[in-house]
C-alpha cells in the first residue's frame, strides 16, 4: 500500500446502505476489532463518523443523507496482512445525488469532479428495494389470471402514469454506472458491488452466492457489468451490516452485546465472515494493482 488518498465512491439510490456500511466500517476500523484494516492514526474530524457509529451501536437505523449534506469520511488505516498505510475518502452521497441522474438527467459538476479522483467505487443495493422490470407479456398473463381483460382498457380505471422514479432499477443504476464510466479514470475500474441488508436474502436450501443473486434479481445490470468487463473489474459482496431489521428485536440487541458480531459477509468462493472491511480492502489492493500497471 502506499500514501496515495484513495478516494472510493458509495454510489446507491436512496436507502440502499451507504451510510450504515459506513458507520459499521468506521466501528470495526477504529477499534481494530478484527478487520483486515485498522485505522492507524484517528482522523482530525470524526464527528459524522462517531455520530453514525453510535446509532448504529445502539442498533438504531441510519438517518437519511440529505441531498445538500456533505460528508466526507477521511481516515488513514493499517492493512493487517501487508502492514502497509492508506488515506481513505469516503464520501457519503446522500442516494438523491443519483435517483435525479436518472429522474432529472442531472447530476452535479462537483460529483463529477469527484468521479474523476476515484480510485474506486462501491455500488449499493438493498434487496428489499429493488424494483423488478415488468414486461408485458408478464403483466397480460397476470391479468388474465385474474380475469381481468387484457386488451380493450376500461375507460373507467385510470391509468396511472409513468414516473423516472418507478423504472426498474436495473435501468437506473446502468445510468448511474454509464455517467461513472464517461468520466471516471480510463482503467479496469475497481467496481464492489454490496448487496447491502443480506439478512434479508433466503434462498429455498441456502442463500444464493452474492453474484448469482445479482444476475437474477438485476440481469439487465449484471448483463451491462459483462460486456464492459473491460471498463469494470468487478467483485460482488453480500453484507449484513446490522444483521436484521431496526428498531427490531430488543432480545436480540441484548443478546448480541458486541456490535461487531451482528456483521456477516459473504463473496463468492468464500466462506461467510464478520471483516466488514474486506469490501474496502478488495478495492485497495485492486487499484494498487492497476495504478501499478499503468
Ligand atoms: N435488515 C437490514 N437492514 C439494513 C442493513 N443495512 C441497512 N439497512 C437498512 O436500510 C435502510 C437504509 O440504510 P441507509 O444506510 O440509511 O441507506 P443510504 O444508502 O445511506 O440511504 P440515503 O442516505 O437515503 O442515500 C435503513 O433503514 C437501514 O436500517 C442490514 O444489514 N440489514
Ligand atoms: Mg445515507
Amino acid at each position: 500500500m502506499d500514501n496515495i488518498e484513495n478516494r472510493f465512491l458509495m454510489l446507491g439510490l436512496p436507502g440502499s446502505g451507504k451510510t450504515t456500511f459506513l458507520a459499521a466500517f468506521w466501528h470495526v476500523v477504529a477499534d481494530a476489532e478484527g478487520g483486515r484494516l485498522s485505522a492507524a492514526a484517528l482522523p482530525a474530524d470524526r464527528r459524522y463518523l462517531n455520530a453514525i457509529r453510535t446509532r448504529w451501536e445502539q442498533g438504531l437505523p441510519a438517518e437519511r443523507t440529505l441531498f445538500t449534506a456533505d460528508h466526507t469520511a477521511s481516515m488513514r488505516v493499517r492493512d493487517q496482512v501487508s502492514g502497509g498505510e492508506a488515506d481513505l475518502l469516503f464520501p457519503d452521497l446522500s442516494g438523491e445525488h443519483f435517483e435525479r441522474q436518472w429522474t432529472e438527467r442531472h447530476c452535479l459538476n462537483s460529483y463529477l469532479d469527484m468521479v474523476r479522483e476515484s480510485a474506486g467505487a462501491l455500488l449499493f443495493l438493498h434487496p428489499d428495494r429493488v424494483i423488478p422490470p415488468l414486461r408485458l407479456e408478464e403483466v397480460f398473463a397476470l391479468a388474465k389470471s385474474l380475469g381481468a381483460p387484457v386488451s380493450a382498457p376500461d375507460a373507467r380505471v385510470k391509468p396511472i402514469p409513468f414516473t423516472p422514479s418507478s423504472a426498474a432499477t436495473s435501468a437506473q443504476l446502468v445510468d448511474v454506472l454509464q455517467v461513472l464510466a464517461d468520466h471516471a479514470p480510463k482503467v479496469s475500474f475497481p467496481l464492489g458491488i454490496v448487496i447491502s441488508a443480506w439478512d434479508k436474502v433466503r434462498g429455498i436450501h441456502a442463500p444464493p452466492a452474492p453474484s448469482e443473486w445479482l444476475s437474477r434479481e438485476l440481469p439487465l445490470l449484471e448483463q451491462y457489468l459483462r460486456s464492459n468487463d473491460d471498463r469494470f473489474y468487478i467483485r460482488v459482496f453480500g453484507v449484513s451490516a446490522q444483521g436484521w431489521d431496526y428498531p427490531g428485536d430488543d432480545q436480540l440487541l441484548r443478546s448480541t452485546p458486541n456490535p461487531s458480531d451482528r456483521i456477516t459477509v459473504v463473496a463468492d468462493n468464500e466462506e461467510p465472515h464478520r471483516d466488514i472491511t474486506s469490501p474496502v480492502s478488495w478495492l485497495l489492493s485492486t487499484s494498487q494493482a492497476r495504478r501499478e500497471e499503468t
